[in-house]
């Protein structure tokens, strides 16, 4: 360790102090780890108020990217430099501490759950109408990452009627009650959080994984079910009050675990699809408040597929995966090969969105590891258009009565790109650059697919409203790192452009 302090951070100079004294042995990476990290990631490395460090959740980072992170800190969250405190070598040995499996497995089960539970208000003690003068099912929720928080806009007027805390690091769209009161979201650390849209208020959270993917409420709304990676399972939890339910280990038919892609519900069929990562099955699950009464149906695949949409009358599920070239159609009643799509590179399937033309449903997904999106017929499973963009692409949106579909270019020098495609021509007949040379991604629709709404992603992003028309700006609202954005009234009415 350094003898230079640095020139800031109160907690750090009493890290130091702790430092300081310790004999040299405890110079080693465990014990750097708990005078240094385990206050804000944990003392078990699960994630406090910072995220877990462990190598199923550092998995996408470079062994390289850690050490920068150690050394540099990172800009706009908690984590500070300790370039100035420790040595290049002490880095490197920390760096491949956390890159190692702890010593005891973590268990994350039923018990853990339970004990995480935190409740903040009554159920009784909720008020009985909207705090807010404004369309409860007009409102948009918009995920900022850059803070953790989420902003709630007026939908019809465009401005911000609230702003409060979420869990850290969101993913996934949260998931809202059939009347739009109350929604749930869940981090990538596990953790999920029911909000009360009309008290503007935390209801009650709990820790349902070490690391999450997303959540879908059963079609009865009696449910909430995660998908988790660590460990690799299913929970189900009660949608109202949170009670752990259940962990259903994820494995295949043949025993082997699996992660679990991601969870979607499937509101004709009365149940949730299961998407799992490394077997060749999807599930159908149809949760129940006894476990002994749960259902549990495996439908073989051709191969993992993780990257899932259905079709509307969800008869038939959509995928991919990163392993794959192309897509496949199987049925979900009888795990029947319908088709297989010659789709290139990496179809994002789970923001695909289907629209009608000439009486036919159209299938349009972005790519996102080449430069186009592709349309397929979803009654004969042609590719009936393959149109180039100006890189790859991550989320597309569209609306029952726009006649456009929106299309981001999410990576590569064109990021601050956005295009406009007609569902008539499928041709682009516009390119908006709403922020030049910063990245706009994400767009949803208003409830009367009047107006888009993109999100600038960057640390003093914003959330940018276009006439969906005239292609004309009509709002732009400041906001840290807008990821998600998400239409209380279409997400309810399971609105054929956005997701669900
Ligand atoms: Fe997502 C939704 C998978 C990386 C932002 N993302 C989803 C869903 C899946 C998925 C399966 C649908 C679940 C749902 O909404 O309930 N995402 C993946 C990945 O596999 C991938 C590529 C790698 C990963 O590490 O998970 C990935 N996703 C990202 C990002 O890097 C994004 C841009 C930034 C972030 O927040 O991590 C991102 N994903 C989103 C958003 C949604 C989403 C905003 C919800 C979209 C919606 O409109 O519903």
């Amino acid at each position: 360790m350094r003898e230079r302090a640095g020139s800031h951070l109160a907690p750090l100079l009493f890290l130091l102090s702790v430092l300081a004294t310790a004999p040299a042995a405890a110079r080693e990476a465990a014990v750097l780890y708990r005078d240094l990290c385990a206050v804000c990631h944990g003392p078990d490395r699960l994630g406090a108020s910072g995220p877990p460090l462990l190598p199923q959740t550092l998995g996408r980072r470079s062994e390289a990217d850690i050490v920068r992170i150690v050394r540099e800190g990172l800009p706009a969250t908690r984590m500070p430099a300790f370039g100035d405190l420790l040595e290049a070598e002490e880095i490197r040995d920390l760096v491949r501490y956390l890159r190692r499996p702890p010593d005891k497995p973590p268990r994350f089960g039923m018990a853990e759950i339970a004990a995480s539970h935190r409740r903040f208000v009554a159920e009784e003690a909720l008020p009985d109408r909207p705090r807010f003068a404004a369309d409860p099912l007009d409102l948009f929720l918009v995920v900022e990452k850059g803070d953790h928080h989420a902003s709630l806009l007026d939908g019809d007027r465009f401005v911000r009627l609230a702003r409060f805390p979420t869990p850290r690091a969101l993913h996934g769209g949260p998931k809202f009650t059939r009347d739009g009161r109350f929604v749930h979201f869940a981090s990538r650390d596990g953790w999920l959080l029911r909000y009360d849209l009309w008290g503007l208020q935390p209801v009650v959270k709990v820790r349902a994984g070490i690391a999450t993917r997303n959540i879908a409420l059963t079609p009865d709304g009696r449910f909430l079910v995660v998908a988790d990676t660590l460990p690799r399972a299913v929970v189900v939890l009660d949608a109202v009050d949170y009670r752990p339910v259940e962990v259903i280990p994820a494995r295949g038919a043949d025993g082997t675990v699996s992660r679990v892609a991601a969870v979607y519900q499937a509101p004709p069929r009365g149940s949730v699809i299961v998407a799992l990562r490394d077997v060749a099955e999807a599930w159908e699950l149809v949760p129940a408040a006894d476990p002994a009464r749960r259902r549990l149906r495996r439908i073989p695949l051709p191969e993992p597929l993780d990257d899932v949409l259905f079709d509307p009358a969800y008869r038939l599920l959509v995928g991919s995966s990163r392993s794959s070239r192309g897509a496949w159609v199987v049925a979900l009643g009888d795990g029947r090969v319908v088709a297989r799509l010659p789709i290139e590179g990496f179809p994002h399937l789970a923001s695909g969105v289907t629209f009608v033309r000439d009486g036919r449903r159209l299938l349009i997904t972005p790519n996102l590891t080449r430069p186009e999106v592709t349309v397929v017929d979803m009654e004969d499973w042609r590719v009936v258009a393959r149109i180039p963009t100006l890189g790859p692409g991550f989320f597309a949106r569209s609306h029952r009565s726009s006649p456009h579909v929106w299309v981001d270019v999410f990576a590569g020098p064109h990021r601050d790109a956005v295009h406009v495609i007609d569902k008539r021509t499928l041709g682009i007949v516009a390119t908006l650059r709403p922020a030049p040379g910063r990245r706009s991604a994400h767009i949803e629709f208003d409830r009367e697919g009047r107006h888009a709404l993109v999100s600038i992603m960057e640390e003093d992003g914003a959330v940018v409203v276009y006439d969906d028309r005239t292609l004309v700006e009509v709002a732009r609202i400041p906001a840290r790192h807008p990821s998600g954005k998400y239409n209380v009234g279409n997400k309810i009415r399971f609105e054929e452009g956005t997701s669900h």
